[in-house]
């Protein structure tokens, strides 16, 4: 049986791309290096290594760094920081962008990352993953401005996750299909295992955490009540699912269809989910595979952010279902307006 490798697939969209020089090919497969190293070090965790557990120090989101956090940022960081086709690396987990320095050879797209997404589940044996965005450099000249670290959402040439599940499995865009590789651990590569993703128009589960009800505006628990009530003919009620882990709720949706949602709420104007980092690669890929990802007021890849580690609301799904959830959400109570 014919297996197709992620470096193969890579290799055979690139051709279908005139103008390439394969250095977009160079950085799919240091990113898929980088995610091998660590798939290995998140699946022995807890195994004699000491990579559980936190280092002690808070990151810029006010978060606490576990090990592997730490251990996945510096290892894509590293990694992709040395592959000659990047100009910046923007991460989650740092404040501030690194600059490749001239005397690095830089390239020419920018790459954007949650290292490690759904640290709160490592120690537990749940789902965690790595999400990346990649953008083109768009400024002339090699200084690497604001502009370049600050793209509307629909200007990604890329973005993909990484789930270290069950399985690990890559799912990655450049925008001609959502594909989805999953790693044989015994030869240490990754095979297409789900071509062409489309994500269901409709589906029947909510993914929230229902924890947040009482500082949610009315809206948001008005949609929440909907979704709960008794309709056949809606397909209702819908049933909840929530890992807490972003990449592992949203594949699930992904694959099933349904809607993920994290509203803004009366403490957090803006959410809690970045939209370098976490909504604007996943709605990058979900809008590929036919569904779509909005704030509740405005798509996701329209949007311009202002500045690198910015928050926004976050609901990605099904498009029938995202279409009902901002009908729902078309007249936002003044709680927790954008600051
Ligand atoms: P809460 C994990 O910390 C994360 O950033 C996402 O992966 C996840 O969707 C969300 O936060 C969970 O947040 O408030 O439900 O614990």
């Amino acid at each position: 049986m014919q297996r197709t490798t992620l470096v193969q697939h890579v290799r055979q969209q690139e051709k279908m791309n005139p103008g390439a020089t394969g250095e977009f090919t160079s950085l799919m497969n240091e990113i898929m290096v980088a995610s091998k190293i660590v798939s290995l070090e998140v699946n022995k965790a807890g195994i004699g290594e000491d990579i559980l557990g936190l280092t002690g120090k808070i990151n810029v989101q006010g978060e606490e760094v576990q090990k592997l956090d730490e251990f996945a940022d510096m290892t894509f960081t590293k990694i992709i920081g040395q592959s000659e086709t990047v100009c910046a690396i923007t991460s989650e987990e740092l404040e501030y962008p690194v600059i490749i320095p001239p005397d690095r050879n830089p390239g020419k797209y920018i790459f954007m990352m949650d290292p490690l997404d759904g640290s709160s589940n490592i120690d537990v044996n749940v789902g965690i993953g790595t999400i990346f965005s990649v953008y083109k450099k768009k400024t002339p000249g090699d200084k690497v401005e604001d502009e370049d670290l600050l793209q509307k959402g629909d200007q990604q040439v890329a973005a993909g996750y990484v789930i270290y599940g069950s399985s690990t499995m890559f799912v990655y865009t450049s925008g001609r299909g959502v594909h989805g590789f999953t790693l044989d651990p015994s030869l240490g590569e990754f095979f297409l295992s789900h071509p062409d993703i489309k994500i269901p128009s409709q589906g029947s589960t909510y993914s929230i955490n229902e924890g947040n009800t009482e500082i949610w505006c009315e809206e948001q628990k008005n949609l929440i009540n909907y979704l709960k009530d008794k309709d056949e003919a809606t397909n209702r009620p819908y049933r909840l699912r929530y890992i807490g882990t972003l990449v592992s709720d949203f594949h699930r949706t992904l694959l099933k269809g349904g809607i993920f949602m994290y509203p803004r709420d009366k403490n957090n104007p803006n959410g809690k989910l970045r939209f370098a980092f976490e909504a604007a690669p996943l709605a990058f890929i979900v809008n590929d595979a036919g569904g779509r990802a909005t704030t509740g007021e405005q798509n996701i890849l329209d949007m311009v952010p202002t500045e690198i580690h910015q928050r926004v609301p976050l609901y990605i799904g099904s498009t029938e279902i995202i279409d009902m959830a901002e009908k729902h959400l078309a007249t936002p109570s003044d709680c927790g307006k954008s600051a």
